[in-house]
C-alpha cells in the first residue's frame, strides 16, 4: 500500500506525540463500526474483557470492553483496519506494526468523570516505547462529551508511573521542575470520521460526558513488530507462553503492515 500520511503529518506526530487525522474513515464506515460495537457491547460471554460493568468508580471514568476483535468478526475488521493500520506503520517508523489489543472505551453520561492525565505505556508488558494508539469516535466529540486532549511534547518525558484512573495521582507531581509540568495541553474536538493517534508516552485526558447519551470511542493499539515482552502480568498476554525478553508475536497480535 502506497503511503496514507504525508511527511509533515508524520513530523508533527514525532514531534508532539499525538496527530488529528480529518476523514480517516468514511461516515458509513463509521456507522457501520458503531453497529458492530453496539453488539460486542452488548455480548455477555466470549474472549474479550468488559471490565467496567455498571458499578464501580472505573465505570464512571470508562465502561470499557478490551479485545472486542477476539468475539466479533465485524469489530476485527475495523481493528485491523489496513488503512488506519498503515497511519500507525507509518508514524512509527517501524518495518512491521502488530495489533496489540482493541478496546471499546464509552464514556456513560450521568456521573461522569473525566479521564485523569495518563500514560499509556506503563501499562502495557513491553519493554520498548514506540507503541500507539488510534482513537476513533462514533460522533462528534468536543469538550462537551469527553474528546481527547494532549500535552505536546510529553512523549518525551519518558515512562513514569502507571496512573490509578478511578482514583488518579497528578501526573504533573511526577515532572515537576521539568518544562512538562505547565505545558499547555492542546484540546482535539472530531468530526465523525476522523480520529487521533496518540504515542503511549503522551501525556492525554479526557473531560467527562456531559451531554445525555454515551461517548462511543474504539481504540486500537498497535505496536512495532520485534516489541518485547517485558514479563509483568497484562490481560492480554496472561495464560499465553510468551518469555520475558522475546517479541510479542502470533495470532493474537497480528502483523498487520509492513514497510
Ligand atoms: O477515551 C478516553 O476517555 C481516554 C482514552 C485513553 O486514555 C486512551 O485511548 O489511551
Amino acid at each position: 500500500m502506497a503511503n496514507v500520511l504525508t511527511q509533515e503529518q508524520i513530523d508533527f506526530y514525532r514531534q508532539n506525540g499525538f496527530l488529528h487525522v480529518e476523514n480517516a474513515l468514511t461516515e458509513d464506515e463509521v456507522d457501520e463500526l458503531a453497529s458492530y460495537m453496539d453488539e460486542a457491547m452488548e455480548e455477555t460471554d466470549g474472549k474479550s474483557v468488559h471490565n467496567s460493568r455498571n458499578n464501580g468508580s472505573y465505570y464512571r471514568v470508562l465502561n470499557q470492553k478490551v479485545n472486542t476483535w477476539r468475539d466479533h468478526a465485524g469489530m476485527g475488521r475495523y481493528a485491523t483496519h489496513p488503512r488506519i493500520s498503515r497511519m500507525a506503520l507509518e508514524l512509527s517508523g517501524a518495518n512491521g506494526i502488530r495489533l496489540f489489543h482493541d478496546h471499546a472505551l464509552w464514556k456513560m453520561p450521568q456521573d461522569s468523570k473525566p479521564t485523569p492525565w495518563h500514560q499509556d505505556f506503563p501499562y502495557w508488558p513491553m519493554n520498548e516505547s514506540g507503541a500507539l494508539s488510534a482513537w476513533i469516535p462514533m460522533h462528534d466529540v468536543d469538550e462537551h462529551n469527553g474528546c481527547m486532549m494532549f500535552v505536546p511534547g510529553s512523549h518525551k518525558a519518558g515512562k513514569l508511573t502507571g496512573i490509578n484512573l478511578a482514583e488518579p495521582e497528578n501526573i504533573f507531581d511526577f515532572v515537576k521542575g521539568t518544562e512538562f509540568e505547565t505545558r499547555k495541553p492542546v484540546i482535539v474536538p472530531l468530526k465523525k470520521g476522523s480520529l487521533t493517534f496518540h504515542n503511549g508516552l503522551t501525556f492525554h485526558a479526557a473531560g467527562s460526558n456531559m451531554s445525555d447519551a454515551p461517548r462511543r470511542v474504539l481504540a486500537i493499539i498497535f505496536m512495532p513488530d520485534g516489541t518485547t515482552y517485558n514479563g509483568k502480568p497484562h490481560l492480554c498476554t496472561n495464560g499465553q507462553n510468551f518469555v520475558e525478553n522475546e517479541p510479542l508475536h502470533g495470532g493474537l497480535f497480528p502483523l498487520l503492515a509492513k514497510a
